[in-house]
């Protein structure tokens, strides 16, 4: 039975900033929501960045929404699954109705002594890991940075790529670490579908997929530009459902896809894409947001499905934090032990959860 909802906010530097095709990160904006049950409580992490440039959300807007829409749909005897049919009627929002979802599903499977892992099917008890790297400030800087990340154990590298800052960055860390190093690109919607034929400069490097090259509604120029070029086409920002995932595969806009529960509004939709995905034969990952590790916990989770055959960004916590929220998640040979407690499996610790504010406590009415 679900009791309260509490709002946590708080914020934790990041080890190193993080540069992408829009904008440099130096913190991580933390919202946290907090299920408070009879037996447990449960906890979400909102991925939803300070400013409305990954997507349209942004964490303000999180704040607002799920304490103005998403809590009062609530009652003491919904759960994830009946409060993600509720919010049905909210259009887009994913992110904040993915942090409430969270937060009640590892409230309930800890009352039911299931961890999340199980409860979703995985396969896996550690995932391999993989690395995103941000844009650096010169050529060298990459492939130290890189090498650092390789010498620690991470198995696949994604470079973060923008126009003027592309080929080149992928010649130097294939002339430094190799052929067989796995290798990706991720341009974060940066071009357009007149840039291919300088994208298909690309297809000498074997890499293994281009992540989100065009605008996030540019469904057409995906479709126009995966003929074009030979490297697989993945899709981060535009997939944001079930729905969009299976057009955009039957449209052939992408071969791969990024699965971020954050971005498709929870697990159980992330699920049914990976689903989907497995039915189908079409390769899955998956994305990271910067995840502290609440979020990073049930994304382990995730990635241990059957269907999850690339490295995901699920990083080692220290990737990111010098202190994590959690027991910090660690690289052991190139992967990452999928949690295989009750729920997500980890919990704020009391000395981090110190330095983050509750800033709301709603009550849940009776039914
Ligand atoms: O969690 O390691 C992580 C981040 C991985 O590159 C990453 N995420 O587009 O895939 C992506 C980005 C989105 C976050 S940018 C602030
Ligand atoms: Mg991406």
């Amino acid at each position: 039975m679900l009791r309260s909802i509490e709002l946590w906010r708080g914020q934790i530097d990041l080890v190193s900033p993080f540069r992408t095709s829009f904008g440099t990160d130096t913190s991580r904006d933390l919202l946290y929501v907090r299920a408070v049950g009879e037996q447990n409580s449960g906890w979400g992490e909102c991925v939803a960045g300070v400013e409305p440039n990954y997507s349209s959300e942004y964490l303000e807007n999180c704040v607002q929404l799920v304490t103005k829409f998403l809590i009062p749909m609530l009652q003491s005897d919904s759960t994830a699954q009946s409060f993600i049919a509720s919010a049905a009627p909210i259009r887009g929002n994913f992110m904040s109705k993915a942090c409430v979802e969270t937060a009640l599903l590892d409230m309930q499977l800890r009352d039911q002594q299931i961890s999340l892992a199980k409860f979703l099917g995985a396969t896996k008890t550690k995932v391999l890991s993989g690395v995103s790297v941000g844009i650096q400030n010169s050529l060298d800087d990459l492939v130290r940075t890189v090498g650092e990340y390789l010498a620690q154990g991470y198995v696949r590298v994604k470079l973060k790529i923008e126009p003027g800052s592309d080929i080149e960055l992928v010649r130097a860390v294939r002339k430094e670490f190799g052929d067989d190093l796995l290798l990706q690109v991720d341009a974060n919607a940066a071009y357009s579908v007149a840039d291919a034929q300088h994208l298909k400069q690309l297809d000498a490097f074997n890499l293994l997929l281009i992540e989100q090259p065009l605008p996030e509604d540019d469904l057409g120029g995906h479709i126009e530009l995966a003929r074009l070029i030979n490297t697989p086409v993945c899709l981060d920002e535009s997939i944001t459902s079930f729905e969009t995932a299976r057009t955009a595969l039957d449209l052939e806009a992408c071969s791969v896809i990024n699965i971020k529960p954050g971005r498709v509004g929870g697990y159980l939709e992330a699920k049914k894409i990976h689903d989907l995905c497995f039915e189908r034969g079409v390769a899955v990952w998956c994305g990271g947001m910067l995840e502290t590790g609440i979020g990073r916990a049930a994304n382990l989770a995730l990635a241990a499905l059957p269907g999850f055959t690339l490295p995901g960004d699920i990083s080692a916590s220290a990737r990111y934090f010098a202190r994590d929220i959690t027991k910090p998640f660690v690289l052991e040979s190139g992967h990452i032990a999928v949690p295989n407690l009750t729920g997500i499996g980890v919990e704020p610790l009391p000395e981090m959860l110190e330095n983050f504010e509750k800033t709301a406590t709603l009550k849940i009415s009776k039914n």
